[in-house]
């Protein structure tokens, strides 16, 4: 049961709901940070404090509309053969082979940038930038010449060591106040060269802290200090440093960019899975906290009745944005030679009936009910269809995140078997 949200709709003592109203927010939220910036929060609160509930709505949905909205520009650097439109390739979600995805191996000769959109989320573009490989580099010129005042953030990219141009350029970077991280690629190389030559005295774990230490010193010494560095492989996103780029990255961006950023990691990794379903769950609490806040206005029509197919609209959309639609789950299916028949065996999203169903969702909604009644008396069906639907898109997307690590899992295991 949500006490706050039980709280909040016996709607008697908006005081102590003002006060309750922030350190619930934050337990409730990505450790990275959540959708509202702090002075929403702040308005939030004093808007509940004085009862005005329509100001409250009005927050949340304008957080949510400027959270949904977000443009999202990120540069990749990095000379031609580092791994550029891999990792562009990887972060959109692309195979190679897949249809607009950008080619790779393909020796650039060209100087100018080139986009690519998210194919599910069009206001995210990566911008593959031209290698600053000349001797003869001028990075104020360079950054003028990309427009760096468009990007959110720099990723500069190098598989071996990072040159003095790369070091040049992120003194500039910082000194315009935008971010930058160096990620190194093909560390799985490394490994796999060490592994080859050393067989006795390999140690993974050793490999990879030379790696970084050598990264370290390099940028240090060609004036860099303390710089941001992460060791990825693009053909194993999972694993490595990635899930730690993921988190730093969307512990940095500016609140109204976490959850687009959110929503377009891959689910290529346990770390992403989880947090785009902290991001969803914490919509799911504003949506019902904004529809319980225009309950109070007269006149409102705000709690939707219980309507199959736009429930299983928005099941389906979860899905999406889990890799979980029909389409995935096709694709899925035969990477791992597999029927969807068997897939559907082991995941439970798939099968809307048996989620609306689940008794649970009426049991929790008839508990938060019996709350509410014992402090205002009758038993209105409203507040009884609100939970149930509150409950049920919680359990959308705990089952549908639950799913999309189990064939993250699986597909990890078979993969690892085939190799
Ligand atoms: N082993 C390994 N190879 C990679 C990695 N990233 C890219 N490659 C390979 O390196 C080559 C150049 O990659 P590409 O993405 O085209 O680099 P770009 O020129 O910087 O865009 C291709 O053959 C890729 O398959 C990686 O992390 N590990
Ligand atoms: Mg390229």
């Amino acid at each position: 049961m949500d006490k706050f949200m039980c709280d909040f709709l016996v709607g008697k003592n908006f005081q102590q709901l003002a006060i309750n109203f922030i350190p619930h927010y934050t337990t409730l939220v990505n450790k990275a940070g959540g959708i509202i910036a702090s002075e929403n929060l702040d308005r939030i609160q004093a808007a509940l404090k004085e009862a005005k509930l329509k100001d409250v709505a009005d927050i949340i949905e304008e957080s949510l509309v400027a959270a949904e909205n977000a443009p999202l520009d990120v540069a990749v650097i990095g000379e031609s053969g580092t791994g550029k439109s891999s990792f562009i390739n990887a972060l959109r979600g692309l195979s190679y082979e897949e249809e607009g995805s950008a080619s790779v191996g393909v020796v650039e000769t060209t100087m100018k940038k080139t986009p690519y959109q998210h194919p599910k989320y069009p206001k995210v573009t990566f911008w593959d930038l031209p290698g600053t490989g000349t001797p003869n580099f001028h990075p104020h010129e360079y950054l003028e010449m990309v427009e760096f005042a468009t990007y959110d953030f720099f990723i500069i990219i190098s598989s071996s060591r990072f040159s003095l141009n790369d070091a040049l350029l992120a003194q500039n970077i910082k000194e315009i106040g935008k971010k930058f991280y160096f990620v190194r690629t093909k560390v799985d190389n490394d490994l796999y060269n060490e592994e080859k030559s050393k067989p006795m005295s390999f140690k993974r774990e050793r490999v990879l802290q030379q790696i970084r230490d050598n990264c370290l010193a390099n940028l240090s010494n060609i004036g860099v200090p303390e710089p941001c560095i992460f060791l990825v492989s693009n053909f194993d996103l999972d694993d490595f440093d990635f899930p730690r780029l993921e988190e730093t990255l969307l512990k940095e961006l500016p609140v109204h960019k976490r959850h687009i950023f959110a929503l377009l990691l891959p689910n290529l990794s346990y770390t992403s899975i989880e947090m785009k379903r902290a991001f969803f769950k914490e919509k799911i609490w504003l949506d019902a906290l904004k529809s319980s806040a225009l309950s109070f206005i007269p006149f409102m029509a705000c709690f939707n009745g219980f309507d199959f197919p736009q429930q299983e609209k928005c099941l389906n959309l979860y899905q999406s944005h889990f890799g979980l639609d029909e389409k995935s789950v096709k694709g899925i299916a035969e990477k791992l030679d597999m029927s969807v028949e068997e897939i559907k065996s082991f995941t439970k999203s798939l099968d809307f009936w048996l989620l609306v169903k689940d008794d649970s969702i009426a049991e929790k909604a008839m508990k938060c009910v019996e709350c509410y009644c014992s402090v205002n008396g009758g038993l209105p069906s409203t507040i009884f269809q609100f939970f149930k639907i509150y409950f049920l898109h919680l359990k959308f997307i705990n089952t549908v995140a639950d799913d999309a690590k189990i064939l993250l899992h699986k597909t990890l295991e078979i993969l690892s078997h085939r190799r």
